[in-house]
């Protein structure tokens, strides 16, 4: 909560960018002689013209490189370690972390659409997973809980995005086979793992209380960096732009904002080789710090309630 009441500003312009597009966000801009408090309430002031259900969550990006308890976490066994098995990692594989994301589903936010979350990421890759930590406990679905549901199978659907596009964007595709999955209530220290191409979608926040989640995406050492013409969702923009200006296309995606994980005794090695940014110098090398608060180094379709029911916007 202190994380995210100190970064509450970085969430609204993100969703302020997402939702109403970068003009009205340069507009807003133009009031940044203004106090900190009043730019905030003109970011929710917009925000909230928006139809009631229109904003799924607020998010921030990598707390793990301001937060050494959150970076100590996404590097664990249980979550990294999980996820390099997932992965399939071999022997000399080494797992980067791509970012962490919190998220904040607030009372009466709307649904999370059907997505995939590489669509997002600059990284020409398949070997990419997310891991999904609820930091409360989430009733079951029926008694309002909002964990995530998930399209199984579709991460194999290769025509879906060649023939149709965006899933978000298509329509019905409650024919395309997929298993619906969805966790009964989780508990605090339960975890889920998706695949980067599986479709996956929360419900909306019809609970008392806001449901808040901790994600870490990860992919395998050695996946180059995505650019050009390559087709995009910018989305995640802010959580990327840091490193991948220093990365050129085409070239493996290697950089101290994208920290080796995984296996532990790879962590120094992987940062050695690393580009560094030059403005931020030293300040992101995670395998450092000891101090908590010292510096470290989709959406067009809507899920028809129906259960599989995807519909244009
Ligand atoms: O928590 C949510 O509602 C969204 C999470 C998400 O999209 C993800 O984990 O990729």
């Amino acid at each position: 909560d202190v994380l995210y009441g100190d970064r509450m500003h970085d969430a609204y312009e993100q969703k302020v960018r997402v939702l109403l597009g970068d003009d009205v966000l340069q507009e807003l801009h133009r009031h940044s002689t203004a106090s900190r408090k009043r730019r905030l309430h003109l970011l929710r002031e917009a925000l909230d013209r928006l139809p009631g259900g229109s904003i799924p969550f607020l998010q921030v990006f990598n707390l793990w490189r301001t937060d050494v308890a959150v970076l100590n976490l996404l590097r664990s066994a249980a979550v990294a370690g999980s996820a390099a098995q997932l992965l399939g990692a071999k022997r000399g594989d080494r797992l980067r972390l791509y970012q962490d994301s919190l998220f904040v589903k607030r009372v009466g936010d709307g649904p999370t659409h059907w997505h995939s979350d590489l669509a997002m990421a600059p990284l020409d890759t398949n070997a990419f997973v997310t891991a999904w930590i609820p930091l409360q406990p989430v009733p079951p679905p029926n008694k309002g809980g909002s964990a995530l549901v998930f399209a199984g199978g579709s991460h194999r659907d290769v025509a879906l995005p060649f023939w149709h596009g965006d899933p978000r964007v298509c329509e019905d595709l409650s024919g395309r086979g997929y298993t619906e999955h969805e966790p009964e209530a989780m508990a605090v220290g339960d975890v889920t793992f998706h695949h980067g191409w599986t479709l996956h979608f929360a419900p909306p926040n019809t609970g008392p209380t806001p449901r808040r989640a901790l994600t870490a995406s990860y992919f395998l050492d050695g996946a180059l960096r995505l650019g050009g013409s390559a087709r995009q969702n910018d989305e995640d923009i802010e959580s990327h732009t840091e490193w991948s200006r220093h990365v050129p296309p085409g070239k493996p995606a290697r950089h101290a904002l994208l920290p080796v994980v995984w296996p532990p005794e790879a962590r120094d090695q992987g940062q050695r080789g690393d580009r560094v940014n030059t403005r931020l110098g030293r300040k992101y090398d995670g395998s450092r710090g000891s101090s908590r608060r010292e510096p470290q180094p989709r959406r067009g379709g809507k899920r028809n309630l129906q259960r599989g029911v995807w519909r244009r916007e």
